[in-house]
């Protein structure tokens, strides 16, 4: 199931890729019936894989008996590192979801594979002594490159664990010196519909925008990400540079980002003006509310059977639980 957007029925089932699909699918390829599997699902595969990146792709059998054993924490108090099975390349880079290139989870890497990221510029503005429009190279040279091993939820209830190449966001938002009237930090991604030609379409209002309180955006775990797996990111995951917020669902974490505002107020959220029952601002994972359409208690991790239980803020409640005290869960969801 796809997000709701305004008018649902724009959005094909055909077009939509479930992630139990995609997993069987991807279980017959392993099997070794890949002929068999892509005429059944009538998708020609660009890319095959190679027998080395199947190998590579771990399953968690304590997944497949089920949920009732719990899941593996962090590996240590930051949450910088799960200890988790990370998510195969292939999986990563092919399953995505980047409505400015597809509504078809396995169409954005084909889309957006010629996606020129030359030139690219980030402007750091609003509330700030130092306003700057940054080169992309400059912003990466604030601080030295991380690699941080996060699970991504999605809303649609898919998760992944993803080793991301990235530096913490407060570093940017330090060097232009926030002002103390800045609350919130509103982010844009590019608005080019020649280069994203998904823009073309009205699935979503574009650019595609989203924002996180400013405690949220100074906490040590929310990254601009730059690579995935010690490459550079591919246009697919939001090349050159994406947000990760590992505690909030997928969709906060926007990608191809060209602005970065300090702002007052609380800014309009992409997903949350498409549709404000299902997509809260703060969008933080929470197993115990469930999306109007369907349960958030459990989940599928990309790679693996069966399902997994939610966690609280997807496992990094001990981090960042403290943000969120006094607040009503249910009401901010
Ligand atoms: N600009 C932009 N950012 C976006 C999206 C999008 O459609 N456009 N999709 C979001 C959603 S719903 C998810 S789950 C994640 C997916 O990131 P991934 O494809 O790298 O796994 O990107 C988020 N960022
Ligand atoms: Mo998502």
């Amino acid at each position: 199931m796809a997000h709701s957007v305004k008018e649902p029925n724009k959005i094909s089932s055909r077009e939509v890729t479930d992630p139990a699909v995609y997993f069987n699918r991807r279980k017959f390829i392993q099997a070794g019936v890949l002929a068999a599997s892509a005429v059944a699902s009538g998708v020609i595969y660009r890319h095959l894989n190679p027998i080395g990146t199947l190998d590579k792709h771990k399953v968690n059998t304590a997944a497949i008996e089920g949920v009732t054993k719990a899941p593996s924490t962090t590996a240590d108090a930051s949450g910088f590192r799960v200890n988790e099975p990370q998510t195969s390349q292939e999986d990563i880079t092919h399953y995505n979801n980047f409505y400015e290139f597809s509504t078809d989870k396995e169409g954005v890497a084909p889309a957006a594979a010629n996606f020129k990221t030359d030139g690219w510029q980030v402007s750091v503005e609003g509330l700030v002594q130092k306003p700057k429009v940054f080169d992309l190279d400059d912003i990466l040279k604030l601080s030295p490159p991380e690699e941080r091993i996060y699970r991504m939820r999605c809303v649609e209830a898919w998760s992944m664990v993803i080793p991301w190449v990235g530096f913490p966001l407060s570093k940017l938002l330090d060097a232009v010196q926030p002002l103390s009237n800045a609350k919130y930090v509103a982010f844009e991604t590019l608005l080019d519909p020649k280069r994203m030609p998904g823009q073309k379409s009205d699935v979503l209002e574009w650019p595609y925008v989203e924002g996180l309180r400013m405690d949220e955006a100074m906490h040590p775990l929310a990254i601009l990400a730059s690579g995935i797996y010690g490459h550079a990111l591919p246009p697919q995951d939001g090349a050159p540079i994406r947000l990760v917020v590992p505690w909030k669902y997928g969709f906060k974490g926007i990608k191809s980002i060209v602005k970065i505002k300090l702002v007052a107020d609380q800014p309009r959220t992409t997903w949350n003006v498409a549709a404000s029952n299902e997509y809260g601002f703060y969008a933080n994972v929470n197993p115990q509310v469930d999306h109007p359409r369907w349960s958030q208690a459990t989940e599928q991790r990309i790679g693996e059977s069966g399902r997994r239980p939610t966690l609280m803020f997807n496992g990094y409640a001990e981090q960042v639980g403290h943000l969120y005290a006094g607040m009503d869960l249910r009401a901010n969801f």
